[in-house]
C-alpha cells in the first residue's frame, strides 16, 4: 500500500486533474482507482488560482470513494483554508485597521467565487482538517514554520489546538494564528539553525523526515518554476519539501512517500 503526497493546489485544478489521472489514483472521469491507496494534500487548496473550491469539492468526493476502497484520501490544514474559514465566519467584522476581515482575506489573493460558492458543508470539513500529521516515521505539517509549537507539545494537543481556534469566536486569536502562520523556511538557511529547528520538531512530536508544503519550491532555491518536478530534500535529508509552486508555473507533481 502506497501514500501520495500532492503539493499546495492553489486553485490550480488542471493541474489537479492531470497528476490524479497520470498517477492512476482517477480514472478521466476522476473516480476514485487508487484502491487502499493513501492521499494526503498538503493544504492551500484555495487563492491565487481560480478553482480552490473546485480542488476542494474532489478531494471531499474522492474521500467518500477511497474510504468505500479501503483507501484514504485526506489534507493537512494549510493557512489558506485557515483564510477563507476566518472569512466566511466573521466577513463583516472590522479590523484593527478599518478594514473588513473580506476585503483583509481579498488582499491575501482571496477568490471572489470561491467565497461565494463555499457553504457549511465545506466549513465544517475544513474545520476538522489536522494541521499535523504522523505517518510512521514522516511528520507531515503545512508549513515551514514554527507555528505549531504554539498550539500543543505533541500531534493530538496540535490538532485540538487548532480545532479550538476555529471554534472560536475570538477573531484577535485567529489573526495572530495567521500571522504566525506566514512565516516561511524556518528549516532552511545558511547556518545551521533551520536544521536544528527542524530536528527539534521531529523530537518533539516524532518521525525522522519532516515533509511539508507552504513555500514554493521555485521561491526557495530560486530556480525556474517550470523545471519543478519532484520533492526537494534538504537540511542533511531531515526535511522533504513537496511544494512544487504550481502556481508559479511548475507543471506539480506526485510525491510517492512509501
Ligand atoms: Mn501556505
Amino acid at each position: 500500500m502506497s501514500t501520495y503526497l500532492i503539493g499546495d493546489l492553489h486553485g490550480h485544478y488542471r493541474d489537479y486533474e492531470r497528476l490524479l489521472v497520470t498517477e492512476g489514483l482517477c480514472d478521466e472521469n476522476l473516480n476514485w482507482t487508487g484502491g487502499t491507496s493513501k492521499l494526503w494534500l498538503m493544504g492551500d487548496f484555495f487563492d491565487r488560482g481560480a478553482s480552490g473550491l473546485r480542488c476542494l469539492d474532489v478531494t471531499m468526493r474522492l474521500q467518500k470513494e477511497a474510504a468505500e476502497a479501503g483507501g484514504e484520501v485526506n489534507s493537512l490544514l494549510g493557512n489558506h483554508e485557515l483564510m477563507i474559514l476566518c472569512a466566511y465566519r466573521f466577513r463583516d467584522a472590522t479590523h484593527t485597521d478599518g478594514l473588513s476581515v473580506y476585503d483583509h482575506w481579498l488582499r491575501w489573493g482571496g477568490i471572489e467565487t470561491d467565497f461565494r460558492g463555499l457553504t457549511d458543508r465545506h466549513a465544517e470539513w475544513i474545520s476538522q482538517l489536522p494541521a499535523m500529521v504522523r505517518l510512521d516515521d514522516v511528520l507531515m505539517i503545512h508549513a515551514d514554520a514554527m507555528l505549531y509549537v504554539n498550539f500543543g507539545l505533541d500531534v493530538d494537543s496540535v490538532n485540538d489546538g487548532f480545532r479550538e481556534l476555529m471554534r472560536s469566536d475570538d477573531l484577535p486569536k485567529w489573526m495572530s494564528a495567521l500571522s504566525s502562520f506566514s512565516e516561511h523556511m524556518a528549516f532552511s538557511g545558511l547556518d545551521i539553525t533551520g536544521s536544528k529547528r527542524a530536528e527539534q520538531l521531529l523530537s518533539l512530536y516524532g518521525g525522522n523526515l519532516l515533509v511539508h508544503g507552504h513555500t514554493p519550491i521555485p521561491y526557495a532555491r530560486q530556480i525556474d518554476a517550470e523545471t519543478v518536478t519532484e520533492a526537494w530534500s534538504y537540511a542533511g535529508g531531515r526535511c522533504l519539501n513537496v511544494d512544487g509552486g504550481m502556481y508559479m508555473g511548475s507543471p506539480g507533481f506526485v510525491h510517492k512517500l512509501q
